[in-house]
């Protein structure tokens, strides 16, 4: 997978040198390039903001930069890139509060594509002619961590970047822990346990050392039901939807209180 990111701020991308994204890159498994907007300016200010059109609070980014920004990076597309199959576009992602909500769904489907932009805004936002113009050449799509502001795109792309890469083959060591985590069919992780079996008066639970992977499994999942049902009650409908819950699963998620 190739990644572009273009930002004011270069080293806030600094995390991806690190850990199992640093390993990704340093195998080849990613290709990831961070590009300062600033570059692609002409002023002696290296000026990337104005004033909002129509008047307003602070500062909105100028299409001139984001626009070569973009253009450069549809320059770097291999032309050998269309005939191996891959992508001679990237789909780009504009973090963005008003984006779309952002979730391992969109991880996986993101993960299945070769080639990902991320255009890094800050201050009130990227002018709208931008997202636009760059619409017309490439698939575009505004995207969102959740309800609340970020000062700006970074984090997000950090975010999305690590959430998307551990999803490609070969990225995390055991692919099985991919399987039961958090997100994946609906429910959260399991709590989970390691040595010492008692510490601070609290002993791992039992059925963790019975080595009856029958009874492991179940009271995993029960486990998960639980907690879905406590801590997230909006993800059991979801999860509903998928399946016909056992006699067992609908006793548990009445003794949790979930109400549909
Ligand atoms: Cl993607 N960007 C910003 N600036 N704020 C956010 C966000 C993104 N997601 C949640 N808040």
């Amino acid at each position: 997978m190739r990644i572009d990111v273009v930002t004011i701020f270069p080293e806030y991308l600094a995390p991806l040198e690190l850990s199992l994204i640093g390993k990704a890159r340093r195998s080849g498994l990613v290709e990831l390039a961070v590009h300062d907007l600033r570059d692609f300016t002409h002023d002696r200010h290296r000026t990337v903001d104005d004033a909002p059109a129509g008047g307003g609070a602070g500062m909105v980014m100028r299409p001139e930069p984001w626009g070569e920004a973009l253009d450069h990076l549809l320059g770097t597309a291999p032309s050998d890139r269309p005939s191996d199959g891959t992508s001679a576009v990237p789909t780009l992602l504009v973090p963005s509060p008003s984006g779309q909500r952002f979730d391992q769904a969109m991880a996986h489907e993101l993960a299945g594509l070769d080639w990902l932009a991320f255009a890094c805004g800050r201050y009130e936002g990227i002018d709208e002619r931008v997202l636009d113009d760059a619409a017309g050449r490439m698939p575009v799509r505004a995207v969102s961590l959740g309800d609340y502001v970020l000062n700006g795109g970074e984090v997000a792309a950090l975010a999305v970047i690590e959430a998307v890469v551990r999803l490609l083959p070969g990225v995390v060591g055991n692919a099985e822990s991919l399987v039961e985590e958090s997100h994946e069919g609906h429910l959260l992780e399991y709590p989970v346990y390691t040595r010492p079996a008692s510490w601070r008066g609290r002993d791992v639970p039992e059925v963790l050392a019975s080595g009856h992977h029958a009874r492991v499994a179940d009271w995993r999942h029960e486990q998960r039901l639980r907690r879905t049902a406590r801590r997230r009650p909006d993800l059991i409908a979801a999860w509903l939807a998928e399946r016909e819950p056992t006699p067992r699963e609908r006793e548990v998620l009445a003794e949790e209180g979930w109400v549909g």
